[in-house]
């Protein structure tokens, strides 16, 4: 009966609290859904969510943080855009006793400044698409090009660790061009027409790999638009697992994604609830999975599952 009760009080003991979330912005199909993801988690749980946009700012996130103390919310989420610079505004809520969970993105700062941080580990999906690409290549030179993140954030940096240590000692695989497209689709694909300029019309590229599905959508606009075949002339491997790459691979344009889940928050309120029924420390690193998705996975299906759930 006490399990019982506890597990009922730890379910409910959200409900008519008062959360400030400071997203980073809509950069993507996936934090779109993220964003979609969270209001909704916060409403099934009777929570009041303050949702503040940074429109990719770090400044306008402390403005928010700041904010969300000043009001005495009972939590505050942050995916944070950067991974620098979060001492001191983390300080000033960890001083007001406002527990602070990490979503999605790490922050450089000491641990005890946030309760916990619920992400994906990011080095396995750059190791997991780079492992992809080495199987997919076999003994053929391929020269890759890569489209990064926002630079200083630690999908950027992790992507890029994981997928080079994943072409470690595979000589045949080189990475000739690698530039950020900023986790943007227009970006993405006004950085593929450089690298497809600069490499012989893009006959020499033989993969691209994009830190998320936004980028490789806008590559294979621009590897379409120099008359090449995305998906066969040029292979593309991303991450997140958006239903717009499951379209590209149905139109046999992209190949592979590694699956980033946009429900962050779910984890983040159970830890959240646990914490606050009796000061239940959850883990520091709440870890989403990384699966791999190939055109052999049923893109249509995916897709559309996808769709379903509010992308
Ligand atoms: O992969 C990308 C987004 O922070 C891990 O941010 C996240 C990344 C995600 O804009 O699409």
């Amino acid at each position: 009966a006490t399990a019982l009760t506890s597990v009922a009080i730890a379910q409910d003991n959200l409900n008519g609290l008062t959360v400030g979330f400071s997203q980073i912005g809509s950069e993507s199909g996936w934090r779109a859904a993220e964003t979609s993801v969270t209001k909704q988690q916060a409403e099934e749980r009777g929570i009041d969510l303050k949702f503040a946009d940074a429109q990719q700012k770090q400044e306008n996130q402390i403005k928010a943080i700041r904010g969300f103390i000043a009001q005495g919310v009972d939590a505050i989420m942050v995916a944070p855009v950067v991974a620098t610079g979060w001492d001191d505004v983390l300080t000033e809520a960890k001083e007001a006793e406002i527990p602070v969970i990490l979503l999605d993105r790490g922050v450089d700062a000491p641990e005890d400044l946030y309760l916990t941080s619920v992400a994906s580990d990011q080095i396995k999906e750059g190791r997991v698409a780079g492992q992809w690409l080495v199987d997919a290549v076999g003994d053929a030179d391929c020269k890759v090009v890569e489209l990064q993140g926002t630079v200083g954030s630690t999908p950027a940096i992790n992507r890029k660790q994981g997928f080079e240590e994943a072409l470690a000692g595979h000589d045949n695989l080189t990475i000739a061009r690698s530039q950020t497209g900023d986790f943007t689709r227009s970006k993405g694909k006004e950085v593929m027409e450089g690298f497809i300029k600069a490499e012989n019309g893009g006959a020499d590229i033989c993969a691209v790999y994009a830190h998320n599905d936004d980028m490789a959508v806008g590559a294979i606009q621009a590897i379409k638009d120099a008359g090449l075949k995305p998906g066969t002339d040029i292979k593309v491997v991303s991450i997140d697992a958006v239903p717009d790459i499951f379209a590209a691979m149905v139109a046999g344009e992209a190949n592979a994604t590694v699956e980033l889940t946009p429900n962050m928050a779910g984890p983040a309120f159970d830890a959240l609830s646990a914490y606050l029924a009796d000061g239940t420390a959850p883990e520091k690193f709440i870890i989403t999975e990384s699966k791999l998705y190939t055109p052999a996975d049923n893109p249509q299906g995916e897709y559309d599952t996808r769709k379903g759930l509010g992308y």
